[in-house]
């Protein structure tokens, strides 16, 4: 395989598509070697196959403001891979959604259901639809005039959506009405579901709870307790909130959380009554994070900054993708972080994983530390289909044995000659194996 001829094919046949291109071209460049271990997948063209979605679909969703003005925006389901089961990954509601952002989040999740263990193709949809200042009633309007084209071709044998950014357990329950009234069938088609029609324990919060389990087998790995160090997050949404949370009990200090309009910087903690301050203000639409200083003394707000300048042991990027660029890994490495670990998906820029590979800074791509979220999805779908619904604390125990396995997947796939794991090398690698040996043995389809 020749990473650069393969880049400038695809670079051709879809021009701009940036993200999606950083997303294949890092996956590429971990998998090089092990790829060329074996002529049969070249033979079966494999690679050709696996960057290319099975199959997209793109829709018009149009719906009527509550002054009764007509709108409309673009929906897509992006059905990226079913080698290892039926497609699955989540729903973005975001002004910057558009086709390479989806594509990158189907292919990245292709192999990130891939390490979680369980029989999960990838998937992504979503539109480019913004929540923001919208009330409940035009957020319901939406999602029934997305579901009413997305319901032809989802289903809980085929393809599973799910949240991600701006679908939250409001905007899934409108999807999973009107689902159902389309259908007349009641089933597990979507996760992130509510506790009472189907929902699993511990999946709002499981993103950010498996993101601190993987990061503290990385420390663990190294002899470092988690307990008392400082953590900077990037963020306030569903994934942010679950990790500050964790990484409270655990002992750690959170120290930033961000929004659109600056960061947070408190020495103190962002803990107890603070996470619960922040949640009552996103609940009513508010996104920002300024606020947050007047309330509580000790804080301080720094506008239209990311909190990567703060001093800390271990960095959390719980926003968007590329919100960590190369300058931002510069100043980090300056300060000599334990940890950093993507929590995001691809929330670093390849500019800024290279830095840090090379400086051998411990550090983990988002489809291995964030794997948590969908995994918990899987553990829904599983009590679905057996029409259960298991404690709190039996989820958790499956929720940590996952994350524990796709951490011992890394180390084996990523553990250089001089000691050095390289996680990102490590889950690609991982990853790509399960859905490649799957491809092959399923012929060339
Ligand atoms: O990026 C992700 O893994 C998600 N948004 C969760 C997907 C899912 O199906 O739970």
């Amino acid at each position: 395989m020749e990473v650069k001829k393969i880049m400038q094919d695809l670079e051709q046949k879809h021009p701009g598509e940036a993200e999606y291109l950083q997303a294949v071209k890092e996956v590429l460049i971990s998998i090089k070697d092990v790829y060329n271990q074996h002529p049969e997948f070249e033979k079966a063209k494999i690679i050709e196959r696996i960057v290319e979605p099975e199959r997209i679909l793109t829709f018009r969703v149009p719906w009527v403001d509550d002054k009764g003005e007509v709108h409309v925006n673009i929906g897509y389901r992006v059905q990226f891979n079913s080698a290892i089961g039926p497609y699955k990954g989540g729903l973005r509601f975001h002004p910057s959604v558009n086709l390479s952002i989806l594509k990158f989040l189907g292919f990245e999740q292709t192999f990130k259901n891939s390490l979680t263990t369980l029989p999960m193709g990838g998937g992504k949809g979503g539109s480019d639809f913004s929540i923001r200042g919208k009330s409940d009633n035009e957020v319901m309007r939406f999602c029934q005039a997305f579901m009413t084209e997305l319901f032809k071709v989802i289903g809980p044998e085929t393809d599973i959506p799910a949240g991600d950014i701006g679908v939250g357990a409001r905007e899934i329950g409108y999807l999973f009405g009107m689902y159902k009234k389309l259908t007349h069938q009641w089933n597990g088609v979507i996760t992130g579901k509510g506790l009472e029609w189907g929902g699993s324990r511990i999946r709002p919060e499981a993103t950010g709870f498996g993101a601190l389990y993987f990061v503290n087998q990385m420390l663990q790995t190294h002899n470092i307790d988690i307990k008392g160090k400082t953590i900077a997050v990037s963020g306030f949404g569903n994934v942010a909130w679950g990790a500050v949370t964790k990484a409270t009990q655990l002992g750690a200090k959170v120290i930033t959380i961000s929004g659109p309009d600056g960061y947070i910087y408190d020495p103190d903690g962002i803990c107890g009554e603070k996470i619960d301050y922040m949640l009552e203000l996103r609940a009513t639409g508010n996104d920002v994070c300024a606020p947050y200083a007047e309330m509580f003394s000790g804080a301080k707000f720094i506008p239209n900054k990311r909190p990567w300048e703060v001093k800390c042991d271990i960095a959390l990027p719980c926003a968007t993708q590329n919100e960590l660029n190369g300058n931002d890994a510069d100043i980090l490495l300056a300060n000599h972080p334990i940890c950093v670990a993507e929590v995001s998906n691809m929330g670093c820029t390849a500019e800024a994983v290279e830095k840090f590979v090379k400086a051998k800074q411990l550090f983990a791509p988002g489809k291995a530390v964030n794997a948590g979220g969908v995994a918990t999805s899987g553990l829904e779908m599983t009590q679905n289909a057996i029409r259960l619904s298991w404690s709190s604390d039996e989820v958790d125990e499956k929720l940590h044995q996952i994350m524990h396995s796709i951490h011992e997947q890394c180390v084996k796939y990523g553990k250089l000659n001089d000691g050095y794991i390289d996680y990102v090398k490590g889950a690609n690698i991982a990853g790509f194996m399960k859905v490649a040996n799957a491809m092959m043995a399923q012929g060339i389809v």
